[in-house]
């Protein structure tokens, strides 16, 4: 059983049991002042935007059974999993590890690395700490859809040009099918935003297909999509991957 969703270039044929909506990097970190964002020197008020249109469609993904995947960027305290070259870059009196408004800037268990309240992950809904932009580099995200037989990826968070085009492009190259949800992918860069959209489309969907919230939610929820990817997916507690040694 399958729904058909209306998306650019073409319409996305969504497979019951075969997606997952991923949200990718919903972080205080990058969202709220005083995080890794701003100290890159971006407004980050720019990202508020995608909060409402992202909250329903959770809420939608949630009530049709689709399993939500949340990722957040991040490193470990000693900062072993960060390499030079990415803990040198930006303002140097405010990085990587250095004490910003809400805790360590992108350091694992701080407050601002976590994920903003409104779109928490439940209990049982699977956390991703990846070291890099990417959500397949260092972590278990590929063996774990492979393992709960997802195929296709409903691509939100943010930002659409660094976290969300590299995830996008690394699940591409494994076969995985994105679609990505234009109002729920946010950039500091307005021109950013339109240009990594087209970027996807582009050349009859070279790295997937473009829809918006509104259209997904109520292709969604014209049916009730099997749960079984959602226990496949689903444990007790949060599980949540460490960068690999
Ligand atoms: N700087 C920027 O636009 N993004 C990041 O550093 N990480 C993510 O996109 N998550």
């Amino acid at each position: 059983m399958s729904i058909t969703v209306a998306a650019e270039p073409s319409p996305f044929r969504l497979v019951d049991g075969k997606a997952a909506l991923l949200v990718v990097d919903m972080q205080r970190d990058f969202l709220l002042p005083g995080g890794f964002g701003e100290s890159l020197g971006n407004d980050v008020t720019r990202l508020g935007d995608i909060v409402a249109p992202l909250v329903g469609l959770v809420a939608a993904a949630r009530a049709a059974g689709i399993p939500v995947i949340h990722t957040r960027e991040g490193h470990r305290p000693d900062l072993s999993d960060c390499p030079p070259a990415k803990l040198n870059r930006g303002v140097p009196e405010k990085r990587i590890g250095d004490v910003g408004r809400y805790g360590r800037i992108l350091i694992r268990g701080e407050y601002g690395h976590d994920i903003i309240d409104e779109v928490a992950p439940l209990p049982g809904e699977l956390v991703i700490d990846k070291p890099g932009k990417g959500a397949f580099y260092r972590t278990n995200l590929e063996g774990t859809l492979l393992a709960a037989g997802i195929t296709q990826l409903l691509v939100t968070g943010v930002t659409t040009e660094v976290c969300v085009h590299t995830t996008v492009r690394e699940a591409n190259d494994r076969g995985f099918e994105c679609l990505v949800v234009s109002d729920c992918v946010g950039s500091y860069f307005p021109e950013f935003q339109r240009v990594g959209l087209e970027m996807i489309k582009a050349q009859g969907g070279i790295l997937g297909w473009v829809s918006d919230s509104v259209t997904l939610a109520a292709a969604i929820k014209t049916k009730t999509l099997s749960t079984a990817t959602t226990s496949a997916l689903s444990c007790a507690r949060p599980r949540r991957f460490q960068g690999a040694e």
